[in-house]
């Protein structure tokens, strides 16, 4: 057997020695690229300069060192006939083992200030080529790029050959050291480069002490324009969801659609359905001109109305080119952000006044189609999935199990498609109220899910109990805001008014007359006329608790996949209840 052969090629000299001396007992022959022959070479151990078989020195400061056919057919070459006929028509030997590890460019672009060309100087080129022609040819090769690897490399040489298990191993490593270092060199210059098409920094991540951050695409342009503002890392996961969402929406009804939406969930959802004089006035939009005609203003109106809490600094998402009825909607209220397929001149000008000219307006690419494939890292460990794609639609609630076969209202179908397209981008779990084409009520991020089917149903009762004739009636002093005046509201209809102390009086201090605090007779007389409402669950009822809650907020018609345990009593007391239940066989958790 003709002599082993190893090229060493390293620029992190740790544990090198101890290698030489190593390859040196077992009687293997060391090439090694200039610096680190001279390390081996001065410690007194053999070793031969690579141009020994390339035959030709070091060029370009460095730049070429290993580069070579010499070198790269010695390692690529396979156990076949016509690969040792090429090679020995070159003279050249075959490479058993490659040692090697990459200039540090993570470090040199970690350092303040650096320069591009400083930058440029440290990307590997002749390494990175090693490593990877030494791991693809594995088979045969072993390829070490890490100097943890070399003392077990060592003894598996002393008992004999590098086991096909280790070299699998040092394969897989060996790709990905090269895929880790190749993402930061395109992430550096992406950066410098693609700022604005591929690359955004952002202020901070999710808390302003988690710098730095940024937003990139690695394999195109950004699908959004920053038309206005610059965005949070947390308004972008808000943007992008709703974007979704309302695209979702508009294909499934096939009308104009908004999102307000918090914290990555929806505070409201909807699609442009006309409003009744009376949802103009609990919606704050009676004064709003043209959107009697706006279909995109009627959905931000009922999206942005129907919570106004929760919606308090919403990210909005519109389906449709923005009109002026909706920016004036957006202008009079508190909000961070919206992104929309584009703007009309005036809208965008009302917009761009918000905030002193800091508020976000981003311009969504309508056609753009997201990867199949989702990736995220928690924790340092990755996370992929194939994204919820599932499309849904009216015809996806065209089960009934109670009554059987039974033929939904196009307004129910109509709802529960605005309920689960809202749960399919809900924080799990989630349960979902809706009518009249809009959100009513959703309780998102509860571990249990009766919590969320009381806090949906809880909200659905605050915003029936704000069309109570004393709610519309409210006489409010002159000068008080429209936040001052949701947070009144939502006191008084919550039932949680206290009879005195200083938080009453600040309620009452916004009051030209003094409305009477609802009495427990009264709310439970007015919930009662709630009727209509579809439900939609994000997984299904493990308990039939669930179903009574619903029940008394109005519901319906209901909708959730089936797989509990109790699903018979589920349907049963859905039947004893005179609601309607569907089932919707596709879970929707969303984190
Ligand atoms: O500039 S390079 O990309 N050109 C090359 O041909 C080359 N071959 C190996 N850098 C090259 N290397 C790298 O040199 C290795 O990846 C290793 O990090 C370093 C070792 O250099 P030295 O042996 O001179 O210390």
């Amino acid at each position: 057997m003709s002599q082993r052969i190893a090229i060493l090629s390293v620029y992190d000299k740790t544990g090198l020695l101890d290698l030489a001396k190593g390859l040196v007992q077992q009687n293997v022959r060391i090439l090694a690229s200039g610096g680190t022959a001279k390390m081996i070479r001065e410690s007194g151990f053999p070793v031969e300069d690579i141009s020994a078989i390339t035959k030709a020195p070091e060029m370009l400061s460095g730049r070429v060192k290993t580069l070579h056919p010499a070198v790269h057919a010695g390692i690529l070459a396979r156990n076949l006939e016509a690969d040792e006929k090429d090679l020995a028509e070159q003279n050249i030997s075959k490479v058993d083992y490659v040692i090697c590890n990459l200039y540090p460019f993570k470090d040199t672009i970690a350092k303040p200030n650096v320069t591009i060309p400083e930058a440029v100087e440290e990307i590997d080129i002749g390494g990175v080529t090693l490593i990877r022609a030494a791991a693809k040819n594995h088979s045969r090769v072993t390829i070490l790029s890490d100097p943890n690897d070399y003392p077990e490399f060592l003894k598996e040489l002393e008992e004999g050959e590098i086991k096909e298990s280790s070299r699998h191993r040092y394969c897989v490593k060996a790709f990905e050291h090269t895929a880790d270092y190749d993402a930061h060199i395109s992430g550096f210059f992406r950066a410098r480069y693609a700022e604005g098409q591929q690359h955004m920094p952002l202020r901070y991540g999710a808390n302003p002490h988690q710098k730095p951050a940024c937003a990139y695409a690695p394999s195109a342009n950004l699908p959004f324009k920053v038309l206005g503002g610059s965005p949070g890392y947390i308004n972008l996961l808000d943007a992008l969801n709703s974007w979704a969402l309302v695209k979702e929406l508009k294909a499934a009804l096939g009308k104009p659609a908004a999102a307000s939406f918090k914290h990555v969930s929806p505070a409201g959802a909807a699609i442009g359905v006309p409003l009744s004089a009376e949802e103009r006035k609990v919606y704050f939009v009676d004064d709003i001109q043209g959107i009697e005609t706006s279909g995109l203003a009627q959905a931000y109106a009922r999206a942005r109305g129907a919570d106004r809490m929760s919606s308090f600094g919403d990210m909005i998402a519109l389906s449709d080119i923005v009109d002026v009825p909706t920016a004036s909607i957006i202008s009079k209220e508190v909000s961070d952000g919206v992104i929309a397929p584009g703007y009309e001149d005036a809208a965008l000008e009302i917009l761009k006044k918000k905030k002193g000219g800091k508020y976000l307006v981003l311009q969504m690419d309508p056609d753009y189609q997201p990867d199949p494939t989702e990736t995220r890292t928690v924790y340092g460990v990755t996370l992929s999935q194939h994204r919820n794609d599932i499309v849904l639609s009216p015809d996806s609630f065209s089960r009934t199990v109670t009554p059987k076969d039974f033929n939904l209202p196009e307004s129910a179908a109509r709802d529960l498609t605005v309920a689960t397209i809202a749960l399919k981008y809900t924080q799990s779990n989630s349960v979902c109220y809706a009518k009249n084409g809009q959100v009513v009520g959703l309780g998102a991020g509860q571990q249990s899910r009766i919590h969320c089917t009381r806090l949906a149903g809880d909200k659905a009762d605050i915003l029936w109990m704000r069309f109570h004739p004393r709610v519309l009636g409210l006489k409010w002093k002159k000068g008080t805001k429209r936040p001052e005046k949701s947070n009144a509201i939502d006191l008084l209809v919550s039932g949680e008014l206290q009879p005195s102390g200083p938080e009453r009086d600040a309620f009452e201090a916004v009051f030209e007359e003094v409305p009477a605090a609802f009495s427990q007779e009264e709310r439970k007389e007015w919930l009662n006329k709630q009727g209509d409402v579809a439900v939609s669950s994000d997984a299904f009822f493990p308990f039939v608790d669930n179903i009574y809650r619903a029940g008394r907020s109005g519901a319906k018609y209901i909708a959730a996949p089936g797989g509990s345990q109790n699903d018979s009593a589920v349907y049963e007391t859905a039947e004893k209840l005179g609601i309607v239940f569907v089932e919707q066989n596709i879970r929707l958790f969303h984190h």
